[in-house]
C-alpha cells in the first residue's frame, strides 16, 4: 500500500522536453490543459488515500514533471538516479531535498552508469530493470548492487533493440496479484515466465504504461480493450486523460514517485 506520492506542476517551457513524438501531427501540448490533467491525476492520488507533496514547476528543466525517472524507491532506500539525457540531468538534485527526508537509507547512481526510473517496474520484491536508450549497463549493476543491499533481487532487460518504447515501463505494469500488463512485443520474453499476464495489443501499447495505486489501477482515457480486460481480471480501473503528457513520451507511472 502506498501512503504518499511527490509530484511536480508542468512548466509553461513543458512542451520545449524532450520527445520522439512528431508534434506538428500531434499538436503542441496545451500547457494549461497538462495542468487539469495534473490536477485530476492529483486527485486521484488523494482518493486513493494518498498523501501529495507537490513541488513547484522548474523552468530550468522542461521534463521535470515526470519526477518518476529522479529515483527509484523500496520501503527503506531511495536510490537517486542519474538521467540517461543530458538535459535532465539537473532533475535529481532539484528533487533531492523533497525526497531524502522521507527515506533513512540513500544511494545515488554514479558516472558512468545511467539510469531512469522509468526503466524499472518494481514487482513486490523484486525489480525488472530495463536496459535501454537511457539506462546503460553499468547503470543497471549499481541499481542491481543497491537493491540486494536492501533484500529486493533483481533481472535485467534488454530493450535497446526495441524502436517501440522509451523505458521498460512504456510496455510493462506489474499491477499486484502476481500480474503483470505486457505489450504484445515484450509478452513473450523469458524474463516474464511465472507471471500471470495481461497482453496489450498493439494498437493499445501506450496502456501498458497503467500503475497499481492501492485498490486501483490508473490506465489511460482512451483504451477500452486493456479496460476490459483489467476489470474481467477483477481489477478496478481508474481511468484518466493523459493526452498532453503522451505528446512528450510521458505516462501515467512517469508523473508520480509513490512509497
Ligand atoms: C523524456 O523523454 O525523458 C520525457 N519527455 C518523457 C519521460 C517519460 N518518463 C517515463 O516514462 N518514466
Amino acid at each position: 500500500m502506498f501512503s504518499r506520492a511527490i509530484v511536480r506542476l508542468p512548466g509553461e517551457n513543458f512542451s520545449e522536453g524532450l520527445t520522439s513524438v512528431s508534434l506538428g501531427a500531434m499538436g503542441v501540448p496545451d500547457h494549461a490543459l497538462a495542468l487539469v490533467q495534473h490536477a485530476a491525476y492529483c486527485r486521484a492520488l488523494e482518493a486513493c488515500g494518498l498523501q501529495l507533496t507537490v513541488l513547484e514547476q522548474d523552468l530550468e528543466h522542461p521534463d521535470s514533471t515526470f519526477v518518476e525517472d529522479t529515483a527509484v524507491l523500496t520501503r527503506q532506500a531511495a536510490i537517486l538516479s542519474r538521467p540517461g539525457a543530458a538535459s535532465r540531468l539537473g532533475e535529481v538534485a532539484a528533487i533531492r531535498g523533497a525526497l531524502l527526508g522521507f527515506f533513512p537509507k540513500h544511494y545515488q547512481i554514479t558516472a558512468p552508469g545511467t539510469l531512469d526510473g522509468g526503466d524499472i517496474c518494481e514487482a513486490g520484491n523484486h525489480f525488472f530493470i530495463g536496459i535501454s536508450h537511457r539506462t546503460n549497463e553499468e547503470g543497471a549493476r549499481q541499481l542491481a548492487d543497491f537493491l540486494g543491499r536492501e533484500g529486493c533481487t533483481a533481472t535485467f532487460v534488454d530493450i535497446r533493440s526495441m524502436t517501440s518504447i522509451l523505458h521498460l515501463k512504456s510496455g510493462i505494469a506489474a499491477i499486484g496479484d502476481h500480474t503483470l500488463v505486457l505489450m504484445e512485443e515484450l509478452a513473450d520474453r523469458p524474463e516474464f515466465r511465472g507471471y500471470r499476464s495481461i497482453r496489450v495489443g498493439p494498437a493499445e501499447t501506450y496502456a501498458a504504461n497503467a500503475v497499481r495505486i492501492n485498490d486501483r489501477v490508473f490506465l489511460p482515457a482512451g483504451f477500452p480493450v486493456l479496460e476490459a480486460a483489467l476489470r474481467a481480471h477483477g481489477f478496478a480501473p481508474l481511468v484518466l486523460d493523459m493526452s498532453e503528457y503522451r505528446k512528450m513520451d510521458g505516462g501515467l507511472s512517469c508523473l508520480s514517485l509513490r512509497f
